[in-house]
């Protein structure tokens, strides 16, 4: 188990770090982000460390213009894919790969280190919208105006991600994770054409590449689930909105998931908050296999001792998985 965004706001070590460091220094200065890489694996035993950095971070390095407020905002909207330099990931990135492999080095053995990426659409979306959004509606209307220009940037983004991806596997990430963060804004027809070919040529690359496993999430992706298993990915990461165990009917028996307990539901009375991590244990039983974490964020007010009471759950939960009680 691990929990989407463990390094962060909730976390009072990781605040305090940032009073003397802003967001962007944090994410290019090894070092710091190693140490707020490692934070909450010194609090809670998680099975992984997710490397501290953001979607964004690589493309800064290929001639994006852009800060965090505490969202990405770019100096301008970028609109073709000539406007995005195909660097090595040594160049656009190389902070990233030194943290990883300072992470490796101090983590132990038997624990994960997950790098990642942004799915060639949710980087998309920020491109051309130039910040978050609800809707990504410049982003749509682009895929729908100018199908050829927007099949080349994402052509682009893909290529850049799948290189990036390999090198944090090269440089000591044990499985890599695409975040498809927007990918649920999209109808399924929009999503088979636009989306779906160049992250299954993303996860495929990478995959052949590194031989390491590759986890995919689409949020708000629950009526996408089939053309998410299209993908090909060896874990598929699903938000809170499904019940696992109807996720796992729709992407069949082979694949392992991984979620997906609400980030609400760390708020609710404790005995409440069990009930929900208990339904989410028996959900990813009929899966290949389950890896507990969220359905997405941990959100910035939680406590971390919620977390800790999550964490204990699960440990104990799981050894017990196979038995009437927590099983089917
Ligand atoms: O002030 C702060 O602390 C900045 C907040 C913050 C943090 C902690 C941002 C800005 N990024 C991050 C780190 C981050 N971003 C991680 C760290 C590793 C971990 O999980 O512990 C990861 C995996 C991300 C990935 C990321 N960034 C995603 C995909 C995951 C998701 O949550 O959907 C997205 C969409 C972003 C964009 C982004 N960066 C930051 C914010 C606040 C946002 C969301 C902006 C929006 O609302 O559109």
């Amino acid at each position: 188990m691990w929990i989407m965004r463990q390094a962060g706001r909730y976390l009072p070590e990781y605040r305090k770090l940032r009073e003397s460091v802003d967001f962007k220094t944090a994410t290019k200065t090894p070092e710091v982000a190693a140490r707020i890489t490692l934070q909450p694996l010194e609090r809670f035993e998680l099975d992984a460390a997710i490397i501290f950095s953001d979607i964004m971070t690589p493309l800064e390095g290929m001639g994006v213009k852009l800060d965090f407020d505490p969202g990405p905002v770019l100096e301008k909207p970028v609109r073709s894919a000539d406007e995005l330099a195909l660097l090595e990931p040594e160049e656009s990135a190389p902070f990233v790969l030194e943290a990883l492999r300072h992470v490796r080095a101090e983590l132990a053995a038997d624990k994960a280190l997950i790098g990642f990426a942004g799915a060639p659409f949710t980087l998309f979306c920020y491109l051309i919208q130039g910040q978050g959004s609800k809707d990504f509606m410049e982003a749509r209307a682009f895929l729908r105006a100018e199908p050829d220009a927007a099949g080349r940037m994402l052509d682009v983004l893909g290529t850049s991600m799948s290189r990036y991806l390999t090198s944090q596997a090269d440089a000591g990430a044990d499985v890599v994770m695409l975040f498809d963060s927007w990918a649920g804004l999209l109808s399924p027809d929009v999503y088979r054409r636009f989306v779906l070919p160049v992250t299954r040529r993303v996860v495929s690359e990478v995959r052949t590449a590194t031989r390491k496993p590759v986890i995919y999430f689409a949020n708000g992706a629950a009526s996408l689930l089939p053309d998410v298993r299209e993908v090909g990915a060896d874990v598929v990461g699903v938000d809170w909105t499904v019940p696992l165990a109807r996720a796992v009917e729709r992407l069949g028996p082979d694949v392992v998931v991984q979620g997906n307990l609400d980030p609400a539901a760390l708020f609710a009375p404790e005995a409440e908050l069990e009930q929900a991590i208990r339904h989410v244990i028996r959900g990813g039983a009929a899966a290949r296999a389950h890896i507990f974490n969220l359905g997405h964020g941990i959100h910035r007010t939680t406590d971390p001792g919620r977390v800790a009471f999550l964490v204990d759950l699960v440990r104990e939960a799981s050894t017990t998985a196979s038995t009437a009680e927590v099983g089917r």
